[in-house]
C-alpha cells in the first residue's frame, strides 16, 4: 500500500483532487482514507497554528494516523501543505510514501482565492483581520526538489490532474 503526502500551497488544489481520486479508486473497490490538514486542524491538532514547530508537529501527528490505515491495506491521501523539504524528505525514507507536488503560480492562487484567505494575508499589517505567516506570502513554501508526481494546476484541468494523480497511483501500486 502507498501512502502520498501532497505539498502544495493552499487552493492549490490538494483537497480536490484528493476527493475526486478517492471516488475514482472506492470505484475500483480500493480503501482509501484522505487525510486533511485543514479537517484535522479541528480535531487532533487543534492545539497546533502555523509556526514552523507546529507545522511540523501537525505533519507528523497526520502522518502517524496515516500510516495506521497502511496496516489495513488502504492507500493514504495526506493533503497538507508540507513546506518542508526536510519533513518531506523524512518522510520519502519509508518506502511506501510517495510526494506529490501541486504546483500553482501565487498569482494564480491569489486570482483565484476560493476562501478570501490570501485576501487577507496581503491585508496592511495593522488590520486586525491580516492572516499572518500565511504560506506563500509571509510564511516560507520550500519548493520541492525530489517529488514523484508534479501535478501543474494552473495549466491542466481537474480531469487531466486528477487522471495523472489516479494513473500515478495505480503504477505505484504495481512497483
Ligand atoms: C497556510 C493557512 C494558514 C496559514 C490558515 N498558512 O487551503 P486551506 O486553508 O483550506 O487549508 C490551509 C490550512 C493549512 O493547514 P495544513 O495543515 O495543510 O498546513 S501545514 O502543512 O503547513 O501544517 C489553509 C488554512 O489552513 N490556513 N492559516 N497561516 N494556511
Amino acid at each position: 500500500m502507498i501512502l502520498i503526502q501532497f505539498t502544495g500551497l493552499s487552493g492549490s488544489g490538494k483537497t480536490t483532487l484528493a476527493e475526486n481520486v478517492r471516488q475514482l479508486l472506492i470505484e475500483k473497490s480500493y480503501k482509501v482514507e484522505v487525510i486533511d490538514g485543514d479537517v484535522y486542524r479541528k480535531t487532533i491538532c487543534k492545539d497546533l497554528g502555523f509556526s514552523k514547530e507546529d507545522r511540523c508537529e501537525n505533519v507528523r501527528r497526520l502522518f502517524n494516523v496515516g500510516r495506521n490505515f497502511i496496516g489495513a491495506d488502504t492507500i493514504v491521501l495526506m493533503s497538507v501543505i508540507n513546506p518542508y523539504e526536510s519533513l518531506r524528505n523524512e518522510l520519502r525514507n519509508h518506502e511506501f510514501v510517495r510526494t506529490v507536488f501541486l504546483d500553482c503560480s501565487i498569482s494564480n492562487l491569489i486570482k483565484r482565492d476560493p476562501k478570501g484567505l490570501y485576501k487577507k494575508a496581503l491585508l496592511p499589517d495593522h488590520d486586525v483581520n491580516k492572516i499572518n505567516n500565511f504560506t506563500g506570502i509571509s510564511d516560507v513554501f520550500e519548493v520541492p526538489s525530489k517529488a514523484d508526481l508534479v501535478l501543474k494546476t494552473d495549466l491542466e484541468t481537474i480531469p487531466f490532474s486528477t487522471h495523472k494523480l489516479y494513473n500515478f497511483i495505480l503504477n505505484s501500486l504495481s512497483d
